[in-house]
């Protein structure tokens, strides 16, 4: 049964490359699963799409008569009995790397990012930016001497941990974190990635175009 991914219709330019389709379709790269993406106005947020996700947010999936929301979910319904997620004690090991990334890490670089990117708030920007940066210190540390965070493959941990250093990568807050950023490096630069992007990049090229000639 064809896997169905959602996310929005269209978004401006600045969240390109960032709205967390993008997590999913790498994911279904890595796996070679096959994939449809359909869409939410971005706009108008609809009853129907709040039915599906109470917080009115993307992405969400629909695997056969499953609809499910939440990033972090997904990748795990997904992952499972893939190469992605390992079995015995390093499966409890890459959830708890799930789960760190989306509870340890992630809000850290979110506040930042909003301060600095959205609200454009230099004083609050600059007051998180030190505990993000010690959270990015601490996951060096956590990584010393290994490739992935767990059984030296890599997992969805590595996916979802990897994506969310691509701002503070971005914005330099990686650049005394040579180990740190190997690491992103590594998880980005592998073909899934590629792929994944060009096709998150396609679907908002051609929703540019949808848009042009609706108002054509
Ligand atoms: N925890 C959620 C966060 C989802 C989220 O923030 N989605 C963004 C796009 S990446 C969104 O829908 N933003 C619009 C909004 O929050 O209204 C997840 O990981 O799925």
């Amino acid at each position: 049964m064809t896997l169905v991914l959602t996310t929005f219709d269209w978004v401006p330019e600045f969240p390109r490359g960032h709205v967390r389709d993008l997590r999913i379709r790498w994911l279904l790269e890595e796996i070679g699963r096959e994939y449809e993406v359909d869409t939410v106005p971005a706009v108008e947020r609809s009853a129907e799409h709040l039915a599906r996700q109470p917080f009115a947010q993307v992405p969400m999936i629909r695997d056969g008569e499953l609809s499910l929301f939440e990033s972090g979910a997904i990748l795990l319904h997904l992952a499972e009995g893939t190469e992605l997620m390992p079995e015995g004690q390093d499966r409890a090991l890459t959830l708890q790397w799930v789960i760190a990334a989306l509870n340890s890490v992630e809000p850290f670089a979110l506040q930042w990012e909003v301060a600095r990117f959205f609200d454009e708030d230099e004083a609050a920007a600059t007051r998180l930016e030190a505990p993000l940066r010690q959270r990015l210190a601490q996951l060096q540390a956590a990584l010393e001497g290994r490739d992935w965070l767990v059984a030296d493959r890599f997992t969805v941990a590595d996916l979802l941990m990897s994506d969310m250093l691509r701002i503070p990568a971005q914005a330099g807050l990686l650049d005394d974190l040579h180990g740190l950023a190997a690491y992103a490096e590594r998880a980005t630069s592998r073909p899934a990635f590629g792929r994944a992007m060009a096709d998150h990049m396609a679907h908002w090229q051609a929703a540019d175009a949808r848009q042009k000639d609706g108002a054509g």
